[in-house]
């Protein structure tokens, strides 16, 4: 499948090629003189590719760029060990325990869409797809599009598999010829087996069924958000992303030349369908369900909160909308936990394949989720909140040759900081007006002060919510369409890590700071 996505250059891509080659051009004379940007964080060694064989042996050899496998994870909240969790996750313990741990990265939206179009454009970006316009261009653009667009026309292969945009595939149509995401991916599909196509294959059951309410799937039967059928690893999409991108890396390995491999995991995304091997590592009974169930004190639920529609609405559920019993959170904490660890085992085979291949010794390996997933706190399952346990997701970045690996940092990032953290680690020139800073700081010297806020918005029909996280506070803006504001929500993380007290009408000159400070980052 993937060989017939190559599809033969068109002359928009013809011109775009010439563009990216002008581009390539400069960024090549930018490296050759760039002093090393890595600094102290690592020294990536030297690879005889096809970049690099015919340096003569009197000249100082030019440093190859890092390659970057970048590992987006969807729904996954810090829920095992490396941040004091119980999901059993050994392999994401295992590339932590190699890489700068960030122990409070912000997402910008607490939904698939939007944070995945922010990481992308490294923009604060408020949309489900932000590209349509350029996706009718016939030429790409000067300006980058995405993080990936940068790296492609600087001379990097780029394959995207799996999700990372909000599409599955990052296509459009069910035939995968049209990138979501234009002028960026040199591959950009999803392995979508006997499911047949990417989205049938992000809603994978057994024996080739695939059900969502919302994205109809033919003529599928009602289908529980649940599944644990005693099959083998590729008996659910994600054993399929990972065998593609072991397939991929061979290939890269075998053009030799600088690549970003984007690899983006389906599980623990609804709908919670794992094989039933990783349900059997818990214990039902020992998953203990959310300490703090109840809504905040001082905050309107109908602007706050959610029903749990997902779970409860998108599949079939017994119990009706909004009503999820303790013996049904018990089974939704079990099937997320199942499906953390199955996923994690697929990020295994991945790792291990990029060591096997030599390749981890010039690879930068970025972990990064799009948002974070309410278990049962404040009586919600699901995402799509503007509370920490929504908007905190796990990421580490492994540089070959860092410094002190494993170390954790506490500063405060976000998830537009990404693309210029990735363009200065392959020393690549990043556009100016991005909304984010490089991380690079921060993996040379774990303590060193990061950034003093952090910034989320989701919306709730027709209210806005914007939320602005510091180091001990958590304020929420919610605003009607006038702009008018109509709740503000004050959290202490000193006092109240679970954000269960809303103290804002008790603070009132911290409220007023933190909004004007929220003011100053507006979303596009
Ligand atoms: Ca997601």
């Amino acid at each position: 499948m993937a060989k017939a996505l190559d599809r033969p250059r068109t002359c928009a891509r013809r011109l775009s090629s010439r563009r990216d080659f002008i581009t390539a051009a400069g960024a090549w004379a930018f490296s050759v003189f760039s002093k090393n940007m890595l600094g102290d964080v690592g020294h990536p060694v030297q690879e005889k590719t096809a970049r690099t064989a015919g340096t003569n042996s009197g000249k100082p050899k030019r440093r190859p760029r890092p390659n970057v496998l970048f590992i987006a994870v969807d729904d996954l909240r810090p829920c095992f060990g490396t941040y004091g969790g119980s999901a059993l996750a050994p392999n994401l313990d295992r590339l932590a325990s190699e890489s700068r741990v960030f122990t409070r990265h912000y997402v910008q939206s607490a939904v698939c869409g939007p944070s995945r179009c922010s990481l992308l454009t490294g923009k604060r970006v408020n949309s489900w797809d932000c590209w349509g316009s350029q996706r009718k261009l016939n030429a790409g653009p000067l300006y980058p599009v995405s993080f990936a667009h940068l790296f492609r026309r600087n001379g990097y292969r780029t394959v995207c598999i799996g999700k990372i945009s909000h599409l599955p595939g990052g296509v459009m149509d069910t035939e995968q010829k049209i990138h979501q995401v234009p002028f960026s991916w040199d591959l950009s599909y999803a392995p979508a087996g006997p499911w047949r196509t990417p989205w049938r294959a992000f809603f994978s059951y057994d024996k080739a069924q695939a059900y969502n309410k919302v994205i109809r799937m033919e003529k599928d039967e009602p289908r529980l958000p649940y599944e644990s059928a005693d099959v083998p690893d590729a008996g659910y999409a994600d054993g399929l992303n990972a065998q593609e991108a072991i397939r991929q890396l061979r290939d890269l390995k075998t053009r030799g030349g600088p690549f970003l491999l984007a690899v983006g995991f389906y599980k623990p995304h609804l709908p919670f369908n794992a094989p039933k091997r990783y349900w059997d590592f818990y214990q039902r009974q020992e998953i203990p369900l959310a300490r703090n169930a109840q809504p905040p004190r001082n905050v309107d639920p109908a602007i706050s909160l959610h029903n749990s529609f997902e779970v409860t609405t998108h599949y079939h559920w017994p119990s009706g909308p909004g009503q999820i019993s303790e013996e049904e959170a018990l089974t939704l904490r079990h099937g997320y936990f199942a499906c953390v660890s199955y996923v994690d085992a697929q990020i295994g085979k991945v790792l291990d394949e990029l060591k096997r291949l030599e390749l981890d010794q010039n690879t930068v390996v970025v972990l990064w989720s799009d948002h974070g997933w309410h278990l049962g706190e404040h009586g919600m399952f699901g995402k799509q909140t503007n509370f920490e346990v929504a908007t905190r997701s796990p990421l580490f970045i492994k540089v070959p040759g860092i410094a002190q690996p494993g170390l954790r940092t506490h500063s405060l990032v976000e998830t537009v900081d990404l693309y210029p953290t990735l363009a200065e680690l392959c020393r690549l020139p990043p556009p100016n007006d991005l909304a984010g800073t490089s991380l690079v700081p921060l993996i040379r010297d774990p303590k060193h002060s990061g950034k003093e806020h952090a910034f989320s918005f989701h919306g709730r029909g027709p209210l806005m919510g914007r939320a602005i996280r510091t180091n001990r506070h958590r304020l929420v803006y919610w605003t009607n369409k006038a702009g008018e504001a109509v709740q503000v929500e004050l959290y202490d993380h000193r006092n109240d890590p679970g954000e269960n007290v809303n103290v804002a009408a008790d603070h009132p000159e911290t409220a007023r700071k933190l909004i004007r400070q929220l003011r100053k980052f507006p979303m596009q």
